[in-house]
């Protein structure tokens, strides 16, 4: 008797660590949300050779799911540079936010990493990321920092200088359209976009 009740309270204290576990596995990988109002995203321009400006987007919403899909979108009519005329024009003549209205960013995400990763650390990860953007779907290669603020929130930053090339994305013939609109010379048709995402989980 007394054997088979030691068998039994074994059992009970397997089952009891096996459920814990599960319970910080379901924790471990609920679903992440961007904090939109402490998030950011800019991109630079360059034109007449040495005028750098920097813009941002004021509507951005992102995830990370519990099976490790990550996606950020951009809305593109918030774009924001500055000057009310011009934001019309990117909207209008670049974005072409009438067909095209988001930039989506998806990826794969590892999650155990992140579950591994201690509160207060910085990883850089090296991410393989598609850009959905003005009808044109291609992939960046980059690296991103994460820092694990917390159990329940996680910073992404740029690693390296991430560069858009406006080719990439058939938006030439837009920067084009906005150099003669305001009588330029010349817009680059290379853009240095930087970013810092926050994400909670419930
Ligand atoms: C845990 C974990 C790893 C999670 C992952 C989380 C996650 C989702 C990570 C994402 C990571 C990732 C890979 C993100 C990628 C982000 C990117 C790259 C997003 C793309 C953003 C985007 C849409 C950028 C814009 C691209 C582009 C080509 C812009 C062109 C901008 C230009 C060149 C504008 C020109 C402006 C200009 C100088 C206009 C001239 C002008 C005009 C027309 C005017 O009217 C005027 O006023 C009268 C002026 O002033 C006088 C002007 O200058």
């Amino acid at each position: 008797m007394g054997i088979v009740m030691g068998k039994v309270k074994t059992w009970c204290a397997l089952l009891f660590v096996i459920g814990l576990s599960c319970s910080e596995t379901l924790l471990a990988a609920s679903d992440y949300l961007l904090d939109s109002e402490n998030s950011s995203l800019y991109f630079v321009s360059t034109k007449q050779t040495h005028v750098v400006e920097r813009h941002h987007f004021t509507a951005l919403s992102g995830s990370i799911s519990d099976s490790g899909d990550a996606k950020l979108s951009i809305n593109l009519s918030s774009v924001e540079t500055g000057i009310v005329v011009r934001n019309e024009r990117v909207r209008d003549l670049l974005f072409e936010v009438g067909i095209f209205s988001e930039a989506i960013v998806s990826l794969p995400v590892n999650l155990d990493s992140l579950a591994a990763q201690a509160v207060g650390s910085a990883q850089t990860q090296s991410i393989s990321a598609s850009l959905s953007l003005h009808g044109v779907v291609a992939a960046i290669d980059t690296e991103v920092i994460i820092t694990k603020l917390s159990d329940s929130k996680l910073m992404v930053q740029n690693g390296s200088p991430l560069l858009v090339s406006a080719g990439d994305y058939n938006l030439t013939s837009g920067i084009d359209a906005l150099r003669n609109i305001a009588n330029l010379d010349v817009i680059s048709y290379a853009v240095p976009v930087n970013f810092t995402l926050l994400f909670n989980t419930p």
